[in-house]
């Protein structure tokens, strides 16, 4: 049972794989945790990049020891979930030499492939405040440009992976703390001819109308083109001042799910549907009782198999990467 109330489960059409398909333990370099992970299909194999905060071990960062930085990390598999096979060196890496001094890391990676070309999204903390960024990536992942940047604060960008009526579009959450005076923050939508320069905002879903959010949502993974609507998974986030110690946070009072939505396949910033309770909630040890920040699933990666199979990647307590998977016909029925 989670240890945080309400209890909120995973619905049962999504299953679980049991155990991290990606643990510390897996990376050929220093890693200390492993997660928040894109996943595409690229050149008959599976593609993942993936966050990486490293420095202490489990025993120092439970002590209190700060993480030495983050870098983002390229992983390749025959079937998705394992036999990830590792560049030897990160893609990016916030302590690198040669790094822009504003710019504190990179973060939370999801990946999609463009009309052939490879794009990450990414956060970017700088000195001067959070920033939704886009960076383009050499054909065999080892090198990138960064193409785009929002102005603080902004975050969990993803791209569409085709150009809508002409225009490349995101999603994007926006932090707008000073008109609501907390964290109420929502999922918007921006349009762009170039994925440089983007306009066209617009609102896409706001957090009241996710029941069981009282805090924040935000994009996960880029939306999968289906006939009825892209669907769409996003993160949801409760929080009970109530909640005590987890994990290694003295007072971590929020709790990270997922929810589904469809939206229109012309007009994206148009919502068809949405489910209701979340699709994927921690409810299994290692996302309850144990890992570094507990009670958080983080999707960043979703994929459609030519079999009607939908692959979730999602980090699990900020500690390791984690597979669930549904029949997309499964995900179609809860969105009527
Ligand atoms: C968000 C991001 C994610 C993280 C989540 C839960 O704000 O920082 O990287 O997984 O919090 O800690």
């Amino acid at each position: 049972m989670p240890a945080v109330l309400p209890a909120l489960t995973t619905h049962p059409c999504v299953k679980k794989r049991p155990a991290p398909i990606l643990t510390a333990a897996d990376l050929p370099y220093p890693c200390s945790l492993v997660f928040n992970a894109g996943v595409i299909r690229y050149r008959g194999e599976y593609v993942m990049v993936f966050r990486n905060d490293y420095g202490p071990d489990q025993a120092g960062y439970e002590a209190g020891k700060r993480f030495a930085g983050t870098s983002v990390g390229v992983a390749r598999s025959k079937n998705g979930i394992d036999g990830w096979q590792f560049d030897p060196v990160p893609l990016m890496d916030s302590s690198a030499p040669d790094k822009d001094p504003e710019l504190k890391r990179f973060y939370d990676p999801r990946l999609i492939q463009i009309e052939g070309r490879l794009y990450l999204c990414l956060a970017m903390d700088t000195r001067h405040g959070i920033c939704g960024a886009i960076a383009a990536l050499s054909d065999d992942l080892k090198s990138w440009e960064l193409i785009s940047a929002s102005v603080p604060e902004n975050r969990n960008m993803v791209l569409f992976p085709e150009k809508i009526g002409g225009e490349f579009v995101r999603l994007e959450r926006p932090m707008p703390v000073y008109s609501r005076g907390r964290d109420r923050f929502d999922i918007w939508l921006s349009r762009s001819p170039d994925l440089v320069y983007w306009g066209r905002s617009a609102l896409v879903l706001g957090v009241e109308d996710v029941p069981w959010a009282n805090d924040k949502i935000g994009p996960t993974a880029s939306p999968i083109r289906t006939e009825r609507g892209w669907l769409t998974l996003f993160h949801a986030v409760d929080r009970d001042e109530s909640r005590g110690k987890n994990g290694w946070e003295n007072k971590w009072t929020k709790r990270y799910t997922a929810g589904l939505m469809l939206l229109d396949l012309n007009d994206p910033s148009k919502v068809l549907s949405v489910y209701k309770e979340p699709l994927i909630a921690p409810d299994i040890p290692m996302e309850t009782d144990e890992g570094f920040r507990q009670n958080v699933i983080f999707p960043c990666g979703m994929l459609l198999e030519e079999d009607g199979e939908v692959k979730i990647y999602y980090g699990a307590s900020d500690t390791c990467v984690c597979l669930a998977t549904a029949r997309v016909d499964d995900l179609l029925a809860l969105l009527p």
